[in-house]
């Protein structure tokens, strides 16, 4: 058995998953993943196996259960400090978490209204104004961060603080859903959503969500 598993639901539709998955990835570190297909009679009990909410993402390490996506960011940031899950600066390390726990509180509309569904097109679904104003939230909140942060590491890869962090993690899946209900959306935000597509481990995400063979009927919207 592996120092660490990671257990998630399916990749075409679990948004905390990919989250947590991410993170994981983002600390660098190997480890066993368990998915568990959701929406089955047998989905709670197998995950109440390794969850104590009965959610996932969870990881285990050693036997310790870490529940709740931020919980695993700050778990990881913990044993890895030098993977830069969150920004070197006091102050974008504090902005990161801030728009993080936004979205891990928050964005109720959009979430309900345009579930992630990876390898769908729904364009012009789910729309409403509520949805749209967290659309505009969030948009605005990621043009406003990358232009107070983006600039001031050495390399700028086109996300919120310049390098991949927990941050771009957290809001991955709200990038996926733009793309999934063909949300039209400004340049900057565009370009921001084109570097997360094409970071390598979204991509491997991605390929491995349009493989999946369970469909989750309350999410296929057409
Ligand atoms: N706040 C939790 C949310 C986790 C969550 O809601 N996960 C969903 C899947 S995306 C889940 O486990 N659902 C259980 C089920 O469908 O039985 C986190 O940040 O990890």
């Amino acid at each position: 058995m592996a120092d660490f598993t990671l257990v998630i639901g399916n990749k075409n539709y679990s948004s905390w998953s990919l989250r947590g998955w991410l993170m994981v990835k983002l600390a660098g570190i190997d480890f066993e993943e368990i998915v568990v297909p959701l929406d089955l009679p047998e989905t709670q009990p197998t995950i109440r196996k390794h969850s104590p909410s009965g959610r996932v993402p969870v990881l285990l390490h050693r036997g310790l259960p870490v529940w709740e996506s931020l919980a695993i960011a700050e778990y990881l940031n913990e044993l890895k400090p030098e993977a830069g899950l969150w920004p070197a600066s006091l102050a974008a390390r504090t902005h990161a978490r801030s728009i993080s726990t936004e979205m891990h509180a928050g964005f109720l509309d959009l979430r309900t209204h345009m579930p992630m569904n990876i390898r769908a097109a729904f364009p012009g679904k789910g729309m409403t104004s509520a949805v749209r104003a967290d659309i505009e939230r969030i948009t605005g909140m990621w043009r406003d961060t990358r232009k107070r942060f983006a600039g001031s590491v050495p390399k700028d890869s086109g996300f919120l603080f310049g390098a991949f962090s927990a941050a771009d993690a957290m809001y991955a899946p709200v990038v996926t859903r733009l793309r999934t209900y063909g949300v039209k959306v400004d340049s900057d935000t565009d370009a921001y959503c084109k570097a997360v597509l094409a970071f390598p481990p979204m991509q491997e995400w991605i390929a491995a969500a349009k493989r999946e063979p369970w469909l989750i009927q309350q999410y296929e919207l057409a």
